[in-house]
């Protein structure tokens, strides 16, 4: 770390994160309640995770329990993209350890779960979580991509907790992590080894959740981050009154970011990826609807506005999707072709003559930057969505629609600006807002005890946070019981299932209730930079969506 610090992150270093009641005291007890299943696939996953399916709920209370009281050896890794809070949830975890017995040890794997399969590690010391407390940001021992999936990788990883002598590995990571420690966790009490393994739900997009785990944590803190940059765009807008601001927000998948962004900010047009696929809405439509809006605000006089559309919006256009799932299956059976080609007209006629006819003509319609990202995949099958450019495509063929307009006499009010942005690293090493840093710190200060309780296959987690922290109630939930069957590099794969926007949820419910309003409107809001100190209903109040999911 850096030898300088800024006066913000000195005084944000005594910050004592708070904790459930439970967690507080001497004496943490171990509550389980009945056996879980998946809500469905419960066949295939059973099959798949004969020593680990069925696990109960496990809530964490105050009282005289069974928890391991020795010297623990625990080692702890961070997967996939940053997140704030990451930092917290490794120093909550030290805290947990050295509280139960001061002894205990804490290894940082390095770079992802690539350092637990190369037993590439550093021991983490009080000094360096002390000079990591409340920071964003997943520097202290990085992070990376890679899965744990071999047979050799889950043998290395077995040999590695032998070693050292590991009673549990902390994975912190999303949905994704989440099904890898779960795979992991079934093979190290398959093969004999008692090394727990329990995961912390972490992602900036929101759609590690369900009845248990009510949010993953870095959502607060990134949307917050992504909410305050909209609004400084907002008023600029209305000052400038002249330009059109086309902002694509992060979220692979889901759209929870944009539409958190849009219940804070409310701007003009927000696209919600899941109602548009639940109606069949076509690209041509959205363009068109766009267009309807531009039109109607510039004959109200108002030359600007803000639009949001999330990162993952194209994988949720019908026809775009056939083939984004077609390309996935030539991938799977095709790569190596695929890849021995020289150049992108190389590889997008290679691909034309394998698509569908359909799928072909939509693939050639996008372009030619675009189509070559929709050939790539992470280790755990996704597309790279944060590489395409969809705020420009979508800047393009409204421009293109009005230009056509305006040719036959109609939309001659309108004089397009637009500029385009994309919200996205801006937000993932944030310095966690309050409600992520208290969390965090809850989150990890959780895993540690079910490390100490022995479970394994686990995700730990914090319950009633609309409330005041004596009111959360820590716990793990068994990763089993969040998994579905889901085609994944092109055959059929256990994971966990990702938490889309729900269009019968209260949050969106308020957003479509009130988005005809805000799009003729300036209706906006100005949320401003996050607050560290200060009043309580500034600097603690959780999401908007968390507080209507939670009716508080
Ligand atoms: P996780 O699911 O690992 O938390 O990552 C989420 C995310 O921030 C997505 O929103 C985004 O699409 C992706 O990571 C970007 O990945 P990368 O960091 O590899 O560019």
């Amino acid at each position: 770390m850096s030898s300088q610090i800024s006066a913000l992150q000195k005084h944000r270093a005594a910050y004592q994160p708070k904790l459930p009641k439970a967690l507080r005291t001497g004496t943490i007890a171990v509550q389980l309640g009945a056996s879980t299943a998946p809500p469905t696939d419960q066949d295939e996953i059973r099959k798949a995770f004969p020593n680990t399916y069925g696990q109960p709920e496990v809530k964490l209370v105050e009282g005289k329990g069974s928890l391991k009281s020795g010297a623990l050896k625990v080692g702890v890794v961070l997967s996939g993209g940053q997140a704030p809070g990451g930092h917290n949830v490794i120093a909550g975890l030290y805290d947990a350890l050295i509280a139960a017995n001061p002894a205990s040890v804490l290894y940082g794997f390095l770079k992802g779960p690539g350092g637990v399969i190369k037993g590439k590690y550093v021991e983490l010391t009080a000094g360096i979580i002390d000079e990591y407390r409340n920071t964003g940001g997943f520097s202290m021992i990085m992070s990376g991509r890679d899965k744990i999936e071999k047979p050799e990788e889950l043998a290395a990883c077995k040999k590695n907790f032998e070693t050292l002598g590991l009673d549990g590995l902390v994975i912190i990571g999303g949905d994704d992590s989440n099904t890898n420690a779960a795979v992991l966790a079934e093979y190290i009490k398959a093969s004999g080894c008692t090394t727990s393994v329990v995961g912390v739900p972490k992602t900036i997009d929101g759609d590690m959740k369900n009845e248990q785990i009510e949010a993953s944590f870095g959502f607060d803190t990134a949307a917050r981050t992504y909410s305050e940059l909209i609004g400084n765009i907002a008023r600029d807008a209305q000052s400038a009154v002249k330009y059109w601001h086309f902002i694509r927000l992060m979220g692979r998948a889901a759209s929870h970011v944009t539409l958190e962004c849009a219940l804070q900010v409310q701007p003009n047009i927000c696209l919600i990826s899941e109602e548009i696929q639940q109606k069949g809405i076509s690209l041509d439509q959205i363009v068109d609807s766009i267009v309807d809006t531009i039109v109607k605000r510039a004959e109200a006089g108002k030359q600007y506005g803000i639009l949001l559309v999330p990162e993952g919006l194209l994988e949720f256009i019908g026809d775009i999707k056939v083939m984004i799932e077609e390309l996935s299956n030539i991938l799977a059976a095709d790569e190596a072709s695929l890849k021995s080609l020289g150049d992108q007209t190389d590889r997008s006629k290679f691909i034309t003559g394998k698509l569908s006819g359909h799928s072909a003509s939509v693939y050639n319609s996008l372009p030619a930057a675009i189509q070559a990202v929709l050939l790539e995949r992470d280790s755990h099958g996704n597309v790279p969505l944060s590489q395409v450019e969809t705020e420009r495509l979508l800047m393009d063929l409204v421009a293109a629609k009005i230009k056509v307009l305006q040719s036959q006499g109609k939309a001659e009010k309108v004089k397009f600006a637009p500029l385009s942005h994309f919200f996205g690293y801006e937000g993932r090493c944030a310095a966690p807002s309050n409600f992520d840093a208290d969390y965090c710190y809850s989150l990890g200060y959780a895993a540690a005890q079910l490390v100490r309780a022995g479970l394994t296959g686990y995700t730990s987690n914090v319950e009633n946070m609309t409330k005041s922290s004596d009111a959360w109630i820590a716990g793990g939930t068994p990763v089993t019981m969040m998994l579905n069957m889901e085609q994944r590099k092109g055959k059929p794969t256990p994971v966990i299932k990702k938490a889309l926007v729900d269009l019968d949820g209260a949050p969106f419910k308020f957003f479509a209730a009130n988005r005809a309003k805000w799009a003729l409107e300036d209706a906006y809001v100005f949320p401003g930079a996050i607050q560290y100190f200060g009043p309580s209903e500034v600097c603690d109040a959780p999401t908007k969506t968390l507080a209507l999911e939670k009716g508080a």
